[in-house]
């Protein structure tokens, strides 16, 4: 039962949220907020801008390295616009010098190069490495009619030709890489044609998907330009922006890439940097110094970091960041307990109880929900023709019939799954497409499949899809082998886990075997990324179609990774049309309603089966100064983007101590 205290904290005012199973046939339930956020929005030039300043400082933990020699003086290490922090946007003002920022996370760094798909532990140790061209996740706090698209980072600023068909970008000159070398056009053109253009590298970004192949040209040192086939707009512009965006050290890559390197391999590529080889050369904050596994990562400050605040405080205030290698839901744990500074609230298992404990005045941390910005569903790969066995081709031909997905559909109780969950009112439907806490979501343009065991039986049925041997479970067409579903879930996360478990016996109440496989969540990652599964069960954030695109749309001919040979259903090539008209509008209102087609089109053919969507909260202790308490746990991108870390500070009297005071990375 929820206390009524914390029913306030919900921001509850009816009754538990029920959802009538036999809601009429095809009309999303009516859906109860949880979200309590609160914030002013602003324009989007108060939160940071380019520009030079008479004078800089640094930490002063810099001062002996520079006396020294060791380092530059701080005017040559910044870029000739650094980017800076307005004060009027920071919650808590200018911030001191030091202290540790301490993360936990469930993630493990699988290794530095991020060029070639390879994450480092997620959990905001990527972004806290990686820059990108562009920047999301502060769009959160952007008025809407300042919502123009991205905030500039890397590119400090853009221009179209008149017919939208050429992208000139001018990028920040003078940055360095945190170990001096300077960053300039060959490291994005490095990116774009030797990593993300070349299909034997599992760039963050898809060949061919950046509308729809764009080439690209070297202007000058720091200009360049990206020439489309067809007219594109500023969206197409979200797509350089984390994960898919964030150019990687070239003077270090080339010499293991293929095309540099003679003998080298692209599998030798991807390893190139292996995660228990620190120093990695960055462009981020904080740079990687000590890896150890399993239990810890520190990071200290980058003495070339091209941003500053408005009194000229190179950033980022603290010296060390910290990410204990622990699980997602100790993350949680932690950050009540007050020996973590950070989490994204995400296994509604544990909602309540940290719920409760936030709810204290002692409490170390404050607990915001926002919108439902979590959903799980479970993805059935589409390609039949790319099956490795014909048993594998026989289940996808199958996958790929609209009754068959429906019928899955149909047998979940997600009511049920809901509860079994985390009882409470946080869980609703998710029939697939945008989670109901994206800008694009539209209830009436969403497909329900409600609960109708009879129905999915009789679907079945339709199929040829009976139990011709009697042993309780449906056979393939014409009395093929059992319906036998083998779905891959990661080890690390509680709620894909649970879920999975209450959708194998609800399916196999309808004669349907789930075979769970558990799988180290980046085999997980990696395995639907390179479309090498037969079923994959975990959690998606489909907020943006601009985001992580291949994970959910046909944005390149390689894409969505659940039907990546190419081989299309008739509506995905409406759906791809609608995502590329889509990414070559600005206009808002085109925009919205490109993205009520694509909601209907995935919903009514049931494009991936959808179980739940919850809301999340964001605890972030509260001796960190400068955390907006109206910041969502996912928006335009996760919370480690969004509340803007590198601006975060905590006075001297609370600062906890550094393990590694007065050193950075050395190379
Ligand atoms: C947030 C996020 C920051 C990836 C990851 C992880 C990977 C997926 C997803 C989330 C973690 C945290 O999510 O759960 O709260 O901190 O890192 O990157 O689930 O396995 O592949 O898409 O973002
Ligand atoms: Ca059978």
């Amino acid at each position: 039962m929820i206390h009524n205290r914390m029913r306030m904290a919900l921001g509850l005012t009816t009754a538990l949220m029920s959802v009538g199973t036999l809601a009429a046939a095809e009309e999303m339930p009516p859906e109860q907020s949880l979200s309590g956020l609160e914030y002013e929005l602003i324009g989007r030039g108060d939160i940071y801008a380019h520009g030079s300043l008479g004078s800089y400082s640094q930490a002063p933990m810099l001062d002996a390295m520079v006396a020294s020699g060791a380092l530059p003086p701080v005017e040559d290490r910044l870029p000739a616009e650094p980017i800076v922090f307005k004060t009027g946007a920071m919650v808590d003002g200018i911030g001191e010098y030091g202290g540790v920022f301490r993360h936990v996370i469930g993630g493990r760094p699988e290794g530095w190069n991020w060029m070639a798909g390879q994450h480092q532990g997620w959990g905001g140790i990527n972004m806290a490495m990686q820059e990108c061209l562009v920047r999301q996740g502060p769009r959160w706090q952007v008025k809407a009619e300042d919502q123009t698209g991205p905030l500039p980072n890397l590119a400090q600023s853009w221009s179209w030709n008149d017919t939208n068909t050429e992208l000139t970008i001018n990028l920040m000159q003078g940055v360095k890489w945190s170990d001096g070398d300077a960053f300039d056009v060959e490291d994005v053109r490095f990116w774009y044609e030797d990593n993300v253009q070349n299909e034997n590298i599992a760039s963050r970004m898809a060949k061919d998907s950046f509308g729809g192949g764009a080439a690209m040209e070297v202007i000058d040192d720091y200009t360049f330009k990206f020439v489309f086939a067809s007219p594109q707009a500023e969206t197409i512009v979200e797509n350089l922006a984390y994960i898919q965006g964030c150019p990687g050290p070239s003077h270090i890559l080339k010499a293991s890439h293929p095309d540099y390197a003679d003998g080298a391999t692209y599998d030798g590529y991807t390893q190139a940097l292996p995660n228990d080889v620190l120093p990695p050369v960055v462009l981020g904050a904080w740079v990687p110094v000590v890896h150890r596994p399993d239990e810890l990562v520190i990071m200290r400050r980058n003495p070339y970091y091209f941003k500053v605040d408005e009194s000229g405080q190179q950033l980022p205030y603290f010296n060390e960041m910290h990410f204990r290698l622990s699980t997602w839901g100790d993350r949680t744990a932690q950050a009540v307990a007050g020996t973590g500074d950070f989490s994204n609230m995400e296994d509604p298992g544990n909602y309540v109880e940290a719920l409760k404990q936030s709810q204290d005045d002692a409490s170390p941390v404050r607990a915001n929900f926002g919108p439902r910005v979590l959903a799980w569903r479970l993805t059935l790969n589409l390609d039949a023709a790319g099956a490795e066995d014909e048993g594998e081709k026989a289940l996808r031909m199958l996958f790929r019939e609209l009754d068959f997905r429906k019928a899955l559909s149909h047998a979940l109780d997600r009511d049920a799954i809901g509860q079994a969950l985390a009882r409470g009112p946080f869980a609703y439907p998710y029939v697939g497409g945008f989670a109901t806490g994206s800008p694009y979501y539209d209830a009436a343009s969403s497909v329900f499949t409600p609960y109708d065991q009879a129905g999915a039986m009789a679907l079945l049925d339709g199929l040829d899809v009976t139990d011709t041997d009697g042993d309780g479970v449906r056979n393939l067409p014409g009395g093929g082998d059992n319906v036998v579903i083998s779905v891959e879930v990661g080890d690390n996360a509680n709620a894909d886990r649970k879920q999975l478990e209450a959708i194998a016996s609800q399916l196999e109440e309808i004669g349907i075997r789930i075979n769970i496989r558990t799988v180290d969540q980046t085999t997980a990652d990696t395995n639907f990324t390179g479309g090498a599964f037969t079923a994959v069960m975990g959690r998606e954030n489909v907020i943006l179609p601009t985001r992580e695109s291949c994970r959910s749309w046909p944005a390149g001919p390689s894409c969505p990774h659940f039907n990546d040979g190419g081989d299309r259903l008739p509506f995905e090539e409406e759906m791809a049309a609608k995502l590329a008209a889509f990414q070559s509008t600005s206009d808002a209102e085109e925009q919205a309603a490109l993205a009520r087609d694509l909601q209907r089109i995935a919903t009514e053919n049931v494009y991936t089966i959808g179980s739940v969507q919850v809301p999340a909260a964001l605890l972030v202790n509260k001796r960190i100064k400068n955390a907006h308490p109206g910041t969502p746990v996912f928006m335009y991108e996760w919370a480690e983007d969004g509340v803007i870390r590198e601006r975060l500070w905590t006075p001297a009297a609370m600062q906890e101590e550094e393990v590694l005071p007065d050193t950075i990375a050395e190379y």
